[in-house]
C-alpha cells in the first residue's frame, strides 16, 4: 500500500528540514519504506479536503490505505510499531524508547517552541527582551538534564530508536541559538543523528522541494 505524507509546498525554513514532515521522512527512511509526498500550500491546509485529514489544518499527515493520521509523534510511533528498525523487540526496552519519544515532544520541545513563537509574535513588545533569558534558562535546564542522562553514550537508551530520532529533531530546532552548543555531548548526539544515511536521504528529499521553488 502506498504511503502518502504531506509537507509544506514552500517551507518557511527554506529547506533546513525543520518542519515536522522531516521527522516522518526520516522515520520512513530508517525502516526502508518508500513514500509519496503531497505538497500543500498554507491556504490548502485550511481547506476542507486537508482538514478532513488534519483537524488543525497543519502538516504532516500520513495516509496508508484506509488509515489517515496526523501528529508527527503519532506518525513516527506508528511507523516504528509497524516496521522493524526503530524500536527494540524487548518489551521493557521498547517502552523506554517510547518514553524518550514522549519526553522529546512533551518535556523538551515545549519550551523550545515557546521561545521560537515569542520571537514571531511578541518581538515588538516592551517585555520581550526581559522574557527571553527566562525562556532560554527553561530550555537550558532541560538540556542539562538530558546531557547528564546521555553522558558519553551514543543514544539515549541502547541502540538508536524512534526516541532518539525525535529528540535529535527537537534539538535541531535550537540550531543557531547557541544553547545546545553549551553541551558538547548533545552537539555530538545531534551530529550522530544527522550522519545517519536515512537522515541524509530524508534531508536531501525535503531540500529538493525548496530547491525546486522558483527563485525571486
Ligand atoms: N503537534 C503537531 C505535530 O507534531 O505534527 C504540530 C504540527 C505543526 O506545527 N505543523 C506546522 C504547520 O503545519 C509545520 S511544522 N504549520 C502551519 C499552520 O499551523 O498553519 C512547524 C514548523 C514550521 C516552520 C518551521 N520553520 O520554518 O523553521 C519549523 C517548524
Amino acid at each position: 500500500m502506498t504511503i502518502t505524507i504531506t509537507a509544506f509546498e514552500a517551507s518557511p525554513d527554506r529547506g533546513r528540514g525543520l518542519a515536522r514532515d522531516m521527522r516522518v521522512r526520516w522515520a520512513l527512511e530508517e525502516v526502508g519504506q518508500p513514500y509519496e509526498v503531497r505538497l500543500v500550500s498554507f491556504a490548502a491546509m485550511k481547506r476542507q479536503a486537508h482538514l478532513a485529514l488534519h483537524p488543525f489544518g497543519q502538516i504532516p499527515t500520513y495516509e496508508e490505505g484506509d488509515l489517515a493520521i496526523f501528529e508527527s509523534g503519532a506518525i513516527v510511533l506508528h511507523i516504528a510499531q509497524t516496521h522493524p528498525g526503530l524500536l527494540p523487540d524487548d518489551a521493557d526496552a521498547r517502552a523506554r524508547a517510547i518514553n524518550w519519544l514522549f519526553a522529546a515532544l512533551n518535556t523538551v520541545e515545549p519550551p523550545i517552541v515557546e521561545l521560537e513563537q515569542t520571537g514571531f509574535t511578541d518581538g515588538d513588545k516592551p517585555w520581550h527582551a526581559a522574557r527571553v533569558p527566562m525562556m532560554q534558562e527553561r530550555i537550558r535546564t532541560r538540556l542539562k538534564s538530558l546531557s547528564d542522562r546521555l553522558g558519553d553514550a551514543d543514544w539515549l537508551d541502547g541502540a538508536f530508536s524512534a526516541g532518539d530520532l525525535m529528540m535529535v529533531m527537537v534539538l535541531r530546532r535550537l540550531e543557531g541559538d547557541g544553547l545546545v552548543e553549551e553541551f558538547a555531548n548533545l552537539v555530538a548526539y545531534v551530529e550522530r543523528g544527522k550522519a545517519r544515511p536515512a537522515y541524509k536521504r530524508a534531508y536531501a528529499d525535503q531540500y529538493a522541494v525548496f530547491a525546486a521553488l522558483p527563485k525571486d
